[in-house]
């Protein structure tokens, strides 16, 4: 398989160097490649899936992925794409979030296999020894100012302001380039469009140190930036970042997130995120033009990036909550269940102890008053975890806790309050 005319097709290359050199070079043998990403955030989130998979493209290919973690960089901070100086992390937290990414990482490629396996690696290995002296004989010398001020992360900076700490970043992160050259054969870098400046800043860097100089065989691809039809920016829900850690974003919400896709967007996502042919995405895109209200196509996005990013147990939980919420079969749900279908909603705490049902509403502050919550009550607006209760007398008690201790209560068409019995 052409993995470059694969991304093509895809819509994924946004720039590339010597696009013909690069397709001989990848055509002829295993390419190591490498893309990093820097501990700034102790999860990734969507954003990061385009390049993190464009390693795992090309690991299909038959080349070798290193995720990069930047523990060493993630210490420095990088310019591209900020308008403002970083704040530090200390050295304990860049370690964590090290940590916590790197697991990520390895979920999503295979550092296992012998053959062309990858490797994840940490910057902080190299840059972290390095002293001040060799960093600026050896390295900084190669960096004439006036090719680091015309770079975009420094222009677009220097009306704001910008340090000589995060000045000197492109430095470091051609240096590793260059390392990875020397030790891993590695080749190729990729990243996002904000990495080109970066990029190309180590290529040079490896032209001018090694005595193959210009014929060194070097290159850079970028991906493009997520752009969306309706002009908001991708990746963000009204709770924030759509997080791959399922403590932060849970695999219920992921999946709604991907169903959710707008109709013009559904089809360049599938191009970008899943690994499914262009023949299948054409077939999808057809059942699109035909019956858009099925909206196949994002139902399967929805499942092929829940699978990716977490597992088939967890698709086929999201896919539960799914149908019990548009159901309203809340009894079909678990506890685990219940919270993730339900992390949104207005939840109250009580003790295990039984509770009249006029009570609990006007506790829980579900009807404003006992009078409303009889009326409430009586005109069958008020559920119990599906059901109507029309009684005034009923009493809520271990009976109608799922798992012991959640209560869903239903008041009107669509308003959802969680109880929960501590
Ligand atoms: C460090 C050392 C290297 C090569 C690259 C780096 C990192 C690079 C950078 N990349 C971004 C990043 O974001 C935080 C991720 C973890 C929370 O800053 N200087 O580290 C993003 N990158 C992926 C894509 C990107 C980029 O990880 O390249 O464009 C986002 O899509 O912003 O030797």
């Amino acid at each position: 398989m052409d993995i470059l005319k694969d991304l093509q097709e895809r819509g994924l290359i946004q720039q590339m160097t010597d696009e013909q050199g690069l397709e001989d070079h990848l055509s002829n043998q295993t390419v190591t490649l490498y893309c990093g990403f820097d501990p700034t955030a102790d999860s990734l989130h969507i954003g990061h899936l385009v390049p993190a998979l464009m390693l795992k493209r090309f690991q299909r290919a038959g080349h070798r992925p290193i995720a990069l973690i930047g523990g060493g960089t993630g210490m420095i901070g990088d310019p591209s794409g900020r308008s403002t100086e970083r704040q530090f992390n200390d050295e304990q937290t860049v370690q964590y979030f090290s940590d916590r990414i790197a697991e990520q990482l390895a979920r999503i490629l295979d550092f296992e296999s012998k053959e062309n396996g990858g490797a994840a690696r940490n910057n902080a290995e190299w840059l972290g020894n390095m002293t001040l002296i060799e960093f600026l004989r050896d390295t900084g010398k190669h960096f004439g100012i006036n090719y680091m001020l015309a770079k975009d992360s420094v222009q677009s900076r220097l009306e704001n302001g910008i340090s000589f700490t995060e000045f000197t970043y492109m430095i470091l992160q051609s240096y590793d380039f260059l390392n990875l050259y020397e030790k891993e054969n590695c080749s190729l870098q990729i990243g996002g469009s904000d990495q080109w400046g970066n990029i190309t800043a180590g290529m040079e860097l490896i032209r001018r140190t090694k005595d193959e100089g210009e014929d060194a065989k070097v290159f850079g691809l970028t991906v493009p930036l997520i752009t969306k039809a309706d002009g908001t920016k991708f990746g963000k829900t009204a709770g924030g970042a759509v997080w791959l850690d399922p403590e932060k974003t849970t695999p219920y919400e992921f999946y709604q997130f991907w169903i959710n896709t707008d109709d013009r967007d559904v089809i360049k996502f599938l191009k970008y995120f899943t690994f499914l042919s262009m023949d299948e995405i054409a077939g999808l895109e057809k059942e699109l033009e035909i019956a858009p209200e099925k909206r196949v196509p994002h139902r399967r996005l929805a499942e092929e990036m829940t699978v990716l990013v977490h597992n088939e147990d967890a698709l086929a939980q999201a896919k539960k909550i799914t149908d019990a919420l548009f159901s309203g079969d809340i009894k079909a749900l678990n506890g685990s269940e219940i919270e993730q279908g339900f992390k949104d909603v207005p939840t109250v705490e009580f003790l295990k102890e039984e509770k009249s049902i006029v009570d609990l509403l006007v506790e829980a502050e579900i009807s404003p008053s006992k009078r409303q919550a009889r009326e409430d009550i009586k005109n069958g607006a008020v559920y119990i975890n599906g059901d109507r209760q029309q009684e005034l007398a009923y009493t809520i008690d271990a009976s109608d806790r799922i798992d012991d201790t959640f209560t869903i209560i239903r008041r009107g068409k669509k308003k959802y309050f969680l109880i929960k019995f501590v």
